[in-house]
């Protein structure tokens, strides 16, 4: 008997049962299944948020240059004339300004399965056309990213991939150092799909093993709650301080590992030197952390005290360097665990993005499986991906890069497909702003997201649910025939087709397509996988059989790994490629960058804003990852919507705090600050600090005019957060640094209208208005 499955970043699943009483039942051996798959379905079958037809807006049909480009009304159009009018765009732009003013860097999550990726489908077809201008690194982790390879010699991917495995955790860590936390909120989520989220076990295990555990955050609920398991309520931002202090400490001591640090580091002495205080003149002690931190410097001591005692894993979650030279998380986390000597030994060292997706420490054996290539692009620019404001704002200015000065490309047409830039850019209102710059924008979506109600031609295309496709995870043994479970919404069409038509409008067809169809193409993936599994040392059902099974499991051969352990064992033989060949503590090459935002060493630098020396009423915004989706897909979704207060996301705040703010649990309440405001439903937690407060990403930004000014009625952070780089180095984005207001609100509630259509004319309306 044939079973059916599927998948998504968030799990795999069995499709059981047809038409009203379809189910999507979570992998039986999954321990513990994400809560977000759980409004999939219901976001699929929403009709009225779903795009039924290609559309074009009204203001651009009109030529208004861009401006209305903030929520505007849609004229719907065949297939074929959207098509015709996307490719004479393209066209005209390509022969008018060349490819170089073409922006396709596309970010975002998009949906697993190998062949219909959003991203992927459309650099093959841009490359195809002569090309377009790119984004580097990745919103997750640009300022590690960047980093990284300086002080360590290795990617970002080789961190991740190479991180300390679960089980020498759970054997050999007797504390485990959480800056961030581990969260089981966070570890739902693996690119690419996963059959299986374990990171909530290992912590269990390790826990009843003895591991005691100890999350630095300013919340509580970064951590679960397990046995031997402490808070410290760090403030936020000020964790550096609290690592300087921590090294202070142990080299005052006489507790550093000089061992280690002469035979595995360079630049120690530099940076010894800054944190002592000779340097500075600061000594970087616990009394100077103390009131930085908001911690009792007795409390710092201890836990220096406490650190050299044990075998130690200092953990960053991706999280902390998402904030104002947000590098120096990364760095100085490297440090303390450099100085503590154990970076090599099993279950101990430094770790990072630990918790932040499932895949960081999984002991599986990774398989590189095959992916639709992508082409070359014939335009080498790219901007760091979170400059788009800067971008669209400022074409020609320069701006500094991981050593580079560059300048900002003038684009004319900007491609989106497979990403949300209206939830996950910050400063919202300045990226409004910016986007009505380029003279087209053309966005695939299947959903009306506030990023589809800012494109000039709306290209709809199909859920994950209502294609064939194939999950192949690199990091996961189960591989997935991914079925079709759902007719296509209205008129839409697979990424891979629509851009296939538009290949055609310009001669590169049979180069775009390879002369293969939807089930070709996964018979090729398919292929290309039998052979990588056959140099693997084992064989792949043919394509039919896997079809039939619908899940296959590669032969387990469980790895576990020690980041940096071919090194320690042998720093000359294995010497790392970094400038010294060993790990950077002080980093000649950053140095002569002479940044003022990222000097040579890890380094404290107040943040652009923090609670510290701020008015009590200003509060710390943490803007965290959304438990009940991801980022912003499913938010009309049962289980999100679900999670809401009067429809609009919940902030969460302490008691107190809400109590001298005139707050009460329940009511809508209006974050503002300086660069725009949002509303959101509020509940009260008392397991955080009380100078913070909680509003996860994602949900759909719904901006409206109100006597407040240009609001989000619906709760999106990043009508709050800062557009600045984190550091003229990564120039990544610092979500999480940013400070509000909070105030009740006392107008009448805007009805919330993200989860709506927008409003459609008729063709003979628009023209008559032209
Ligand atoms: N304030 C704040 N902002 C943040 C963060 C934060 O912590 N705080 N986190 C940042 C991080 S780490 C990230 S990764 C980003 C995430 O930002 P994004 O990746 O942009 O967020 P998603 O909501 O996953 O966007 C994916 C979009 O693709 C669409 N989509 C899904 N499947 C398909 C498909 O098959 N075809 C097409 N064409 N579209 C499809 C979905 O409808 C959705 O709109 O957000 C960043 N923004
Ligand atoms: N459910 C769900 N899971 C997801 C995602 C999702 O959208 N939904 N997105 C995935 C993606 S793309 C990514 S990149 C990862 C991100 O994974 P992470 O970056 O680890 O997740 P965040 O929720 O952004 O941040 C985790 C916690 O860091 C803490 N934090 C913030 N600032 C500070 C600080 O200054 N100091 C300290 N000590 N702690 C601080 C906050 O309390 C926050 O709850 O999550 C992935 N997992
Ligand atoms: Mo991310």
């Amino acid at each position: 008997m044939t079973d059916r499955y599927t998948a998504a970043h968030w799990g795999a699943y069995r499709v059981t049962g047809a038409e009203d009483d379809l189910r999507l039942e979570p992998l039986a051996d999954d321990p513990a299944p994400s809560r977000i798959g759980r409004g999939w379905l219901s976001a699929a079958r929403d009709t009225r948020a779903r795009i039924h037809r290609p559309a074009v807006r009204r203001g651009w049909l009109a030529g208004d240059g861009g401006a209305g480009r903030n929520d505007d009304s849609y004229v719907e159009l065949p297939w074929d004339e959207a098509l015709d009018m996307a490719a004479q765009e393209l066209r005209r732009v390509c022969r008018d300004h060349g490819n170089g003013a073409i922006y396709g860097g596309s970010y975002g999550w998009s949906s697993a399965g190998r062949f219909h990726h959003a991203q992927s489908q459309l650099r093959r077809f841009l490359n195809l056309i002569g090309g377009y201008v790119a984004a580097r690194d990745t919103y997750s982790h640009a300022a590690g990213e960047v980093l990284l390879p300086h002080i360590t010699g290795l990617s970002n991917k080789d961190i991740e991939e190479g991180l300390t495995s679960w089980p020498l955790i759970a054997q050999n860590c007797t504390l485990f150092l959480a800056f961030g936390g581990v969260s089981g909120r966070t570890a739902q989520i693996a690119a690419g799909g996963t059959s299986s989220h374990e990171v909530d076990g290992w912590m269990e295990r390790a826990a009843a093993a003895g591991m005691q555990t100890i999350c630095v955050s300013p919340l509580r609920s970064d951590l679960a709650d397990l046995p031997n398991a402490r808070w410290l309520p760090v403030r936020a931002g000020s964790d550096v301080a609290l690592m300087l202090a921590l090294l202070h400490e142990l080299v005052s001591n006489g507790r550093h590992d000089q061992a280690f640090l002469d035979r595995y580091t360079s630049g120690w002495p530099q940076f010894r030197d800054y944190v002592m205080g000779v340097s500075d003149g600061q000594a970087k002690s616990a009394e100077w952390a103390a009131p930085l931190c908001d911690l009792a410097a007795g409390e710092i001591r201890d836990l220096a005290e406490e650190l050299s005692r044990h075998r130690v894993m200092v953990s960053i979650n991706w999280g902390l360097q998402r904030a104002d030279h947000g590098e120096q998380t990364v760095w100085a986390g490297l440090a303390l665990a450099a100085v503590l000597g154990q970076i090599g030994q099993p279950g101990t060292g430094f770790g990072f993005g630990y918790g932040s997706t499932t895949p960081p420490g999984r002991a599986k054996r990774f398989i590189s499986w095959p992916s639709v290539p992508q082409g070359r692009n014939g335009v080498d620019d790219f901007i760091p991906v979170a400059r788009i404001s800067d971008m669209l704002l400022n074409p020609g200015q320069a701006y500094r890069y991981n050593g580079e000065t560059r300048s900002y490309p003038d684009i004319r047409l900007v491609y989106w497909a497979g990403g949300n830039p209206f939830h996950h850019h910050q400063d919202l209102l300045r990226l409004e702003r910016a986007w009505q710059r380029p003279e087209t924008v053309i966005v695939h979506e299947h959903s009306w997201t506030a990023t589809a109600r800012r494109a000039d031609i709306v290209l709809p295309t199909t859920m994950a649910l209502e294609r064939e496709d194939i999950m192949v995870n690199r990091r996961d043994p189960s591989l997935i025939y991914m079925t079709q479970v759902l007719a296509p919404m209205g008129e839409a069409r697979n990424d891979h087709d629509i851009l296939a038509d538009l290949a055609r409008r310009f001669g590169v067809e049979a180069e775009f397509t390879e002369g293969r169809d939807t089930q070709d193409w996964l018979r090729w993936i398919w292929a290309g996988c039998q052979g990588v599994a056959q140099s693997e040392g084992f064989a792949l059902p043919d394509f039919d059989s896997f079809r039939d099974m619908g899940r296959f499991e590669i032969p387990e051969a469980d790895q576990t790994r020690i980041l940096f352990s071919r090194f320690i064992e042998d720093p000359v033989a294995h010497a790392l490629p970094t400038e010294s060949g060993r790990l950077t503590l002080f980093n000649d090459r950053i140095a002569a960058m002479q940044l003022c935002d990222c000097p040579g060493h890890p380094c404290w630098m107040p943040p652009a804003e923090w609670t510290h020396e701020a008015p009590p009423t200003h509060l710390h915004l943490l803007s965290q990852q959304p438990a009940t989706r991801l980022h912003s897909q499913l938010d009309n979704g049962s289980e999100a919507v679900a999670s809401k207060l009067q429809g609009r996301e919940v902030a969460r705040m302490h008691p107190r705090t809400a109590a001298a703010l005139n707050l009460r649990e329940g009511e809508v309440v209006h974050l503002h600050n300086a660069r725009g405001g949002c509303l959101a439903g509020l509940r009260l937690d008392a397991n955080m600090r009380h100078d913070c407060v909680v509003l996860p990403t994602g949900a759909w930004a719904d901006l409206q005019d109100s006597p407040q000014g240009r609001i989000c009625v619906h709760g999106n952070p990043n009508m709050l957060t800062i557009d600045k780089g984190a550091s003229e180095l990564s120039q990544g984005n610092i979500s999480h640094t940013t400070l509000v207001q909070v105030s009740p609100w006392s107008g009448e509630l805007p009805r919330v209208r993200a989860l709506d259509a927008p409003r459609f004319v008729t063709r003979a309306e628009c023209e008559r208005e032209v």
